[in-house]
């Protein structure tokens, strides 16, 4: 999807009011440093929309992105971050869990795990969390550009694994340093948002879409 305006809209630090919106909401959560800020920039194609660093434990509040003024990136604290006292880890715990319980708008939410490992406790809580709310995750396995071809149907089925994933639960693997694996983010966008499914174009990219999520699945199958 074209991306001609993206601003950051609110900020909401432990104590603040989440915002009550009326526009559709993408959540981006997973553990410090697995790369959410910098998959928000990669799908924008932004190289600074969402602050990035080298430090875990960067983004200390949740961010709502306002995208082409029709849609929400939420961009969330990652957990499992030790820097920081017990005390503020369980605030944000609290305050993510705010989030995914109140928001009447989420759409979907993307939990990112890092490809290169097996998913942590943290992780693997993460994730039975929000399937027992009765949401429905697509998991995306960041930093592909760091793994060879030959190692990626063998990681993606342990994160599967290790995640108690179904089989037919959605398992992404993406880079947003080589951009692999961003248009297939957005083709599970655009299904939430309904957008362009009469044109043919859309058809093309969609059946291109489920291709691609069959060759990832025939990858993994393989490494099994
Ligand atoms: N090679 C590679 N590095 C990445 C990728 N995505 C993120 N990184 C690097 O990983 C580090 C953390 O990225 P962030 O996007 O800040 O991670 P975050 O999940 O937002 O972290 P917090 O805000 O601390 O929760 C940065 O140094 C990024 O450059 C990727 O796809 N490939
Ligand atoms: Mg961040």
């Amino acid at each position: 999807m074209r991306i001609n305006r993206a601003e950051l809209q609110t900020v909401c630090g432990v104590t603040s009011k989440l915002p009550v919106n009326e526009l559709p909401e993408f959540a981006f959560a997973g553990r410090s440093n697995v790369g959410k800020s910098s998959l928000i920039n990669a799908l924008v194609n932004r190289k600074a929309l969402a602050r990035t660093s080298q430090q875990p434990g960067k983004t200390q509040t949740i961010n709502f992105f306002l995208l082409n003024e029709a849609f929400y990136f939420v961009d969330l604290p990652g957990y499992g971050y030790a820097k920081v006292t017990k005390e503020l880890v369980a605030k944000w715990g609290k305050m993510i869990e705010r989030y995914l319980t109140t928001s009447r708008q989420l759409r979907c939410i993307f939990l990112l795990v890092d490809i290169r490992h097996e998913p942590s406790d943290n992780d693997k809580a993460m994730y039975a969390w929000v399937v027992n709310r009765g949401l429905k995750p697509v998991v995306i396995a960041t930093k592909q550009d760091k793994i060879k071809r030959s190692q990626l149907g063998k990681q993606l089925a342990l994160i599967r694994h290790a995640l108690g994933m179904g089989n037919d639960d959605l398992l992404l693997p993406c880079s947003s340093e080589s951009k692999q694996g961003i248009a297939e983010i957005w083709a599970v966008m655009e299904k939430h948002l309904g957008v362009g499914t009469a044109s043919e174009e859309t058809k093309t990219a969609a059946a291109e879409e489920n291709s691609a999520a069959a060759d990832i699945k025939a990858t993994e199958d393989e490494a099994r």
